[in-house]
């Protein structure tokens, strides 16, 4: 019985250290298909923070872009308008979505066409220092 509760508490100690392990998730990256011409791009994703404390998004790069610039939708008197973010926070134990009409990334490309299917690789550095490497997927919304 001793051996047991010994092997049970090994066991937990294990799986708590696998836990302390766990970091920011990005999932279902992806960027709209633009038309030809287009000379703005828009990219989308979903952060997940498993930490006790918020994390703060602050910087957002692309070996395909000159620039990533964090944006966020907004509708005032009936219109819509694009508000500048110098970060997004993604609340402790929360997830922020970037989607349509919410926040979004914005990346000038006048002579880049990426069509479905492509994928484009984006580097996100947090706050904190950390920093996470994701592929989004080129798609039609
Ligand atoms: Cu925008």
């Amino acid at each position: 019985m001793k051996s047991f509760i010994l092997a049970t508490i090994l066991l937990l100690s294990v799986s708590l250290a696998v836990a302390a392990e766990t970091q920011t998730l990005v999932s279902d990256a992806w960027v709209r298909e633009a038309p030809p011409g287009a000379s703005m791009l828009a990219g989308y994703l979903t952060i997940e923070n498993p930490f006790d404390e918020d994390q703060v998004l602050v910087d957002v790069s692309s070996p395909r872009f000159a620039h990533v610039m964090m944006h966020r939708s907004e509708m005032v008197d009936g219109m819509a308008r694009m508000i500048h973010e110098e970060s997004i926070t993604i609340p402790a134990h929360g997830k922020t979505e970037l989607k349509p009409g919410s926040y979004h990334l914005m990346m000038p490309a006048p002579d880049l066409r990426l069509t479905t299917g492509d994928t484009v690789p984006f580097v996100l550095r947090f706050a904190n220092g950390e920093q996470l490497e994701v592929s989004a997927e080129v798609r039609k919304p």
